[in-house]
């Protein structure tokens, strides 16, 4: 060989054996891991589970079965019984776990350790976590590394074995918001939406469940409160509906943390007339003269409950009773966002409410309800951590150090609100990256992103760490308002764009380049739709062309 060909031939050895990594089809993409150049075929009905710890009070039956059913689909029901006629020997997945697990998480977030390493050799599988979320994980990319095999009949297949894997994530909270009020979402759709965020390792479902379109959430306190602020009687997430869906989300490792707006967002609750008296700015109509601007259609201002009134703590507590109730989680949303003074202003009694309590500015009559509000919430239950929408317009509240702010306003803006509230942890969710719809772009004076090709990429590309210190930050989250969403378009809305986030929150580096980050991301998308998921593509299909 002349030494131009072999020059040729180290790079085309390098190219084919970068190529050749099987991590593209996992997403995000782990850590660290080697891979080597055999293949293990796997007999479905040879395989099987073995674990060493004993994980009473949590069961991790489902867990498994759920795993074994997406991995071999139908195969498993078509085992001879005794099967010992097969090419491949026995294959176990031993499940190591450091120390016994009581809980599907522990409280706090931050405490959460996610790691799990997996080693997969000719001869066995091997995982290895320390809390249930690892299991999970690890379960999630064993799960896509193994594929039908395309040499031995009803056999599945894993390349490049033995691999060896250590992965965890960056920050902790990797969340999604979705919004139940503006329009009711069918709980399959909801279970649909945790299915993907089982697949990007996600962490968090924040469950913005009521607002001023309706309220669906039925009330253990109020039980006729629904039968005025739901869209329908069929419009409902009853008791068994919501404790389900919390279930359903634990065993998959992910939260569902309830938010209730408030004291802005509230105008469902005064439908009925009951609670109308505690609603200010009530609003029916779908259209409303904004004080010296425009007419806006289907917009705010719907209605704020009233401070003054010491019937809203009361009724308020009702709620947080049930919020209590029904989610175990001990994180709550507490909304806080875009109260309308004039909204206040315009009621003679909180004007007078405010001059016989020395409350000079609306500012500081939000900052009072929110700190009243806070009591009741510690009266119902002392153990729950609160977060808030914070943007700038907001940068008046006045918080604990153990709040956690949820920014909602501009990228560029978030120095300042690190500077605002040093001692408090941050969910970045900026409305210019991580919006997903387009309800309120260009329209009320938003940016031109605000378009079709606000795309995964620009989602991807928004690192944390540029405006926030890295120990600052507890995670992102995309928040799926659902002005203009239903069951329909959901999922393509949320998909892929949510596991762009997820991938740039899981890592720090990107151990593949970006042909590996678009190729992962493709088979992600690949793998939702072969669940029935509804992820749209990453791009035109030139990228598949480039990286198969
Ligand atoms: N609904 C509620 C919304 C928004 C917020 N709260 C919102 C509005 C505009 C943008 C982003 C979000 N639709 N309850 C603010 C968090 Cl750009």
């Amino acid at each position: 060989m002349g030494r131009l060909s072999s020059f040729y031939f180290i790079v085309a050895t390098i190219l084919l054996s970068s190529a050749k990594t099987v991590m593209h089809k996992v997403f995000p993409i782990p850590q660290e891991f080697e891979e080597g150049e055999d293949i293990l075929y796997i007999d479905p009905c040879l395989f099987e589970i073995a674990h060493n710890q004993n994980f009473a009070p949590i069961d991790i039956t489902p867990i498994l079965t759920i795993y074994k059913s997406r991995i071999f689909g139908e195969k498993l029901n078509q085992c001879p019984s005794p099967s010992n006629n097969s090419l491949s020997p026995k294959h176990i997945l031993n499940i190591h776990i450091s120390s016994p697990i009581s809980e599907y998480f522990p409280s706090k977030i931050e405490s959460t350790d996610e790691s799990y390493s997996l080693e997969i050799t000719q001869d066995s599988t091997t995982i290895k976590a320390s809390q249930y979320s690892g299991l999970v994980h690890a379960l999630e990319t064993f799960s896509r590394l193994i594929e039908p095999s395309k040499k031995i009949k009803n056999h599945y297949e894993i390349e490049n074995i033995p691999i060896t894997l250590q992965d965890s994530p960056r920050f902790a909270y990797r969340g999604i918001m979705i919004d139940t009020s503006r329009h009711f979402l069918q709980v399959s759709t909801l279970m649909r939406v945790i299915d993907g965020m089982v697949m990007a390792k996600m962490s968090v479902l924040h469950w913005h469940i009521v607002d001023d379109d309706s309220f669906p959430m039925q009330s253990l306190s109020y039980p006729t409160l629904t039968n005025y602020a739901a869209f329908s009687s069929s419009q409902i997430y009853n008791s068994t509906q919501i404790q389900n869906l919390v279930k359903y989300a634990n065993i998959r490792a992910i939260r569902i943390i309830p938010e209730f707006d408030n004291p802005g967002h509230v105008r469902a609750i005064g439908l009925s007339p009951t609670f109308l008296p505690l609603v200010t700015c009530f609003n029916k109509q779908w259209e409303y003269q904004m004080p010296n601007g425009p007419l806006i259609y289907g917009g705010p201002p719907t209605g704020a409950l009233d401070p003054s009134n010491s019937q809203t703590y009361t009724f308020i507590q009702g709620i947080f009773q049930d919020l209590n109730a029904y989610f175990p989680d001990s994180y709550v949303h507490l909304g806080g966002d875009e109260v309308l003074f004039y909204c206040w202003s315009s009621v003679p009694a909180i004007v007078n409410f405010m001059k016989n309590n020395n409350i000079p500015s609306y500012s500081a009559l939000t900052n009072y309800y929110i700190n009243r509000a806070r009591g009741v919430l510690t009266a119902v239950n002392s153990t729950k951590t609160a977060i808030y929408w914070l943007n700038e317009a907001t940068f008046y509240l006045q918080v604990k150090p153990t709040d956690i702010l949820e920014f909602w306003g501009f990228t560029s803006n978030l120095t300042q609100l690190a500077t605002l509230y040093p001692n408090n942890k941050i969910i970045v969710a900026t409305g210019d990256r991580y919006y997903l719809d387009c309800g309120m772009g260009n329209k009320y004076g938003g940016e031109s992103w605000c378009d079709p090709f606000h795309t995964w990429w620009e989602i991807y590309i928004l690192e944390p760490t540029d405006y926030l210190s890295a120990d600052q930050i507890l995670g992102g989250e995309v928040t799926m308002f659902a002005e203009l969403v239903n069951d329909f378009v959901l999922d393509w809305k949320i998909w892929p764009r949510a596991a762009a986030m997820a991938q740039r929150y899981w890592n720090q580096n990107l151990p593949l380049n970006l042909t590996g980050l678009v190729s992962s991301l493709n088979a992600l998308v690949n793998t939702m739709n072969s669940q029935g998921i509804g992820a749209g593509p990453i791009d035109s299909n030139f990228c598949n062309l480039n990286t198969n």
